[in-house]
C-alpha cells in the first residue's frame, strides 16, 4: 500500500523507516513550507522575509495508509525542523478536532513541546523520545521544536476527528514559544515579537 487504504482493512504491521522518519507502508506525505504558515508567527515581517529568503520546509507529516474515516485509527509522523522566525520556535499550524476526540503523541527524536489550549487555559508539555503526550478531547494542539535537531513524533488519532485550522487563527493558542537564553520562553499569545522589534520596524 502506498496511499490511503480503503476499508475494510486487513490486520497489518507498520514499521518505522530509517531514523524513525517514515512509516512503511506509507500513505500521504504533507510538506509545510514557511509560505503555508501565513498569520501564525507573531512577527509578520520576519515571516515574510523567511518566505522571500528561500521559503524553507518547516515540517513534514508522513502518514500510514490507514485512512481518516470513522472507526479507523490513522497514524502519522511529524518532523519539525529546527529554527525560529523572529525568535518564535518553528511549529505546526495547530488545529482543533471538530469532533472532539482524544489523541496521543509519542516523542521519537529531538526536543519538542506540545502546546494545548481549550479556549481559556493553555498547557505546555515537554516532549522527547519516549514521552507520550495525551491530548484530551476539546483541546487545540500545536507542536514546537525547541531544540537544534529535527523534532519528530508519532500521532495516533480517531479517523472521524477532522482538523479545523480556522479555530486556531480565530482563537489563538494561549501561549507562544520563544527562544530564551538557555531554554524555551513561554509568552502570552498576543505579546509583541520582542522588545527590540517594537519601535522602529517600518510598516508594510
Ligand atoms: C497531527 C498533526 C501534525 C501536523 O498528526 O496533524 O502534527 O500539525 P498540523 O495538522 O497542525 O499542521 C495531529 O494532531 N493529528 O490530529
Ligand atoms: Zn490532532
Amino acid at each position: 500500500m502506498s496511499t490511503s487504504a480503503t476499508p475494510p482493512l486487513s490486520p497489518l504491521t507498520i514499521t518505522f523507516g530509517p531514523g524513525n522518519a517514515t512509516l512503511e507502508p506509507q500513505g500521504q506525505v504533507l510538506t509545510r513550507r514557511m509560505s503555508d504558515l501565513e498569520g501564525l508567527f507573531v512577527d509578520g515581517h520576519a515571516w515574510r522575509q523567511a518566505v522571500v529568503d528561500g521559503d524553507p520546509v518547516v515540517y513534514t507529516v508522513v502518514s500510514s495508509p490507514v485512512p481518516e474515516v470513522p472507526r479507523e485509527l490513522p497514524q502519522s509522523i511529524t518532523t519539525i525542523y529546527p529554527g525560529d522566525t523572529g525568535g518564535e520556535f518553528w511549529m505546526t499550524k495547530g488545529h482543533q478536532h471538530p469532533d472532539p476526540q482524544g489523541e496521543i503523541y509519542l516523542g521519537l527524536e529531538g526536543r519538542g513541546g506540545l502546546l494545548l489550549f481549550d479556549g481559556e487555559r493553555a498547557e505546555w508539555l515537554d516532549m522527547g523520545p519516549g514521552t507520550i503526550g495525551y491530548i484530551p478531547p476539546g483541546w487545540a494542539h500545536r507542536s514546537v521544536n525547541v531544540g537544534d535537531e529535527p523534532y519528530r513524533f508519532l500521532a495516533v488519532y480517531p479517523g472521524s476527528a477532522g482538523h479545523d485550522y480556522g479555530w486556531v487563527l480565530a482563537h489563538g493558542m494561549g501561549l507562544r514559544a520563544r527562544r530564551g537564553d538557555a531554554t524555551v520562553e513561554l509568552v502570552p499569545f498576543g505579546a509583541p515579537a520582542s522588545a527590540s522589534d517594537n519601535p522602529t520596524r517600518p510598516q508594510e
